[in-house]
């Protein structure tokens, strides 16, 4: 019986890649663009290659660690870790509302539907701090927008996903909460811990190679709509918490860190945070 802690790279790896290639992607970049791109992108490298001088022993080490991340399902992690902020950054540039940060490789659509004041599924045990997530999804005019949704995913106290480690329930700590009229939640959950990638893989060796460290902050994921609204797709950090100043994947933002306090029924602590959503 395999524990979460058994997760290996390549299990989760691959469980990501699988779960992209499940989602539809229609970018319709016309060749023109494409060739734009792909031609600044391989001149990029041409020019780190001859700054740098670039040996063929490198060449080739490059050439198997390209390979091994795709073998161990890694792009997904890489990309996500590495490469998506500064899409984030251009996407969401002229956003009035709230700020938005990466997706990350680990979200699963679909998520158990959950009423306004709501626990998100866990187990029995569920080890952790309990924390209370509250607060109201309104538009930039200040208007309350019923109807609004909360996605919300995070990891567990050993910083362990549900559907990308062995050993966890299918939907643990994942629940798609329905806001009341004037959109508002109240969720039930478990502080996260900070989350290491994986260090038996590609990414892993990278990391160990270049003598960086392997951490994200604790985070909460969120995806909030309401109709007429742009998507908001973010995460919460925890003021203080480890690695908020240097996360590996760069995605913290100063106006997405909590700062929970006690709880009111003195189980654990709690905290409010409005999310701001622009017009479509
Ligand atoms: C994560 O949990 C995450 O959110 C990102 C962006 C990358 C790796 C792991
Ligand atoms: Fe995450």
């Amino acid at each position: 019986q395999l524990t979460e802690q058994d997760a290996t790279a390549a299990a989760s790896g691959s469980a990501a890649t699988r779960r992209f290639q499940e989602k539809a992607t229609a970018a319709n970049t016309s060749e023109e663009r494409v060739s734009t791109l792909a031609t600044e992108v391989i001149e990029a490298v041409h020019d780190v290659i001859r700054r740098h001088q670039v040996t063929y022993a490198e060449y080739d080490a490059l050439k198997a660690w390209l390979i091994q991340v795709g073998q161990d399902g890694e792009w997904p992690l890489f990309l996500d870790v590495w490469i998506e902020h500064v899409v984030e950054e251009v996407a969401n540039a002229d956003r009035k509302g709230n700020k938005g940060t990466i997706e990350g490789p680990y979200y699963v659509p679909g998520a158990p539907r959950l009423p306004a004041r709501a626990t998100l599924p866990m187990r029995d045990d569920e080890p952790g701090t309990p924390l209370l997530f509250q607060g109201q999804v309104r538009s930039v005019a200040g208007q309350p927008l019923a109807g609004a949704t909360v996605e919300i995913w995070h990891a567990d106290d050993l910083g362990y996903y549900s559907q990308y480690a062995p050993g966890l329930p299918e939907w643990n700590l994942r629940g798609t909460v329905v806001c009341d009229a004037e959109g508002r939640f109240g969720i039930d959950t478990i502080r996260p811990a900070p989350y290491e990638i994986p260090k038996d893989g590609a990414c892993g060796k990278l990391i160990a190679a270049a003598g960086w460290h392997a951490w994200r902050p604790a985070h909460i994921h969120v995806k909030v709509s309401a109709p007429g609204h742009q998507l908001l797709t973010a995460q919460l950090y925890f003021e203080g918490g480890e690695h908020v100043e240097d996360d590996i994947a760069q995605a913290v933002k100063p106006e997405l860190v909590l700062r929970p306090g006690p709880a009111a029924d003195g189980r654990g602590e709690q905290v409010t945070y409005d999310f701001v959503l622009d017009p479509e």
